[in-house]
């Protein structure tokens, strides 16, 4: 059975959940990471050197993988279990939908973690204002892009729903988390009618419905 490592409270842990749960896979997830710690352990280690959540391990034989890296293990569980559905088989589809997973993790997360954290995870009376306005300035035009883009894609990559919407799924998950006393969203009306439907999903249930923290 697919064992995932990581608590539920971390983004890039949302993402292989509704993944697997997507899928209709059957899995078993460990707490790691944060309170629970574990990822210090050497025998986390053996699996995530990086001690960083998620993780996973699954398959048995020549086909057993152990996994770091959200998006790779997105990849991964969509290749092996839905090749031609979540994951694209056609080339120019597929590539489309890996430049905007890295999009993700390399643009939009870039941009509005450090806002997430001084928002979520800091105390009011520690919070450094400049780097929340910086934050803010640089994450407010990306998903104004992705609005642009989802005025003319119902999804992602078009009609249907594939490995793509996930990562950008949970990182709107966690912008339009944010505490609407501290921080009011400017209207981006394709980007709430997309993530709208994506909070409709069974295998996103558990996930886009949390509370941040
Ligand atoms: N690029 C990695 C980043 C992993 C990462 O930074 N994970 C954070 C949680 S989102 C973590 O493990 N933090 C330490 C902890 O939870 O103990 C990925 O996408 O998996």
């Amino acid at each position: 059975m697919l064992k995932i490592w990581g608590r539920i409270s971390s983004i890039n842990v949302r993402k292989v959940v509704w993944c697997a749960q997507e899928l209709g896979l059957s899995f078993q997830r460990t707490e790691a990471g944060g309170k629970f710690g574990v990822v210090q352990t050497d025998e986390y280690r053996q699996i995530n050197p990086n001690s960083l959540v998620p993780a996973i391990e699954d398959g048995e034989g020549a086909q057993r993988v152990e996994l770091w890296e959200s998006n790779v293990i997105v990849r991964y569980l969509s290749a092996r279990y839905a090749p031609g559905g979540l994951y694209p088989n056609e080339l120019p589809a597929r590539f489309d939908a890996e430049r905007w997973m890295d999009w993700q993790q390399t643009t939009l997360n870039r941009a509005g973690s450090p806002g997430f954290i001084q928002l979520v995870r800091t105390p009011a009376d520690k919070r450094d204002a400049a780097v929340l306005a910086q934050s803010i300035a640089a994450t407010e035009p990306l998903f104004a892009l992705l609005d642009r883009h989802l005025a003319k894609n119902e999804y992602m990559l078009g009609d249907s729903f594939t490995m793509a919407d996930i990562p950008l799924g949970c990182e709107a998950h966690r912008w339009f988390g944010l505490p609407p006393t501290e921080y009011t969203r400017p209207s981006w009306p394709n980007v709430e009618r997309w993530f709208g439907q994506l909070r409709t999903r069974s295998g996103a249930l558990g996930v886009l419905d949390l509370t941040l923290e």
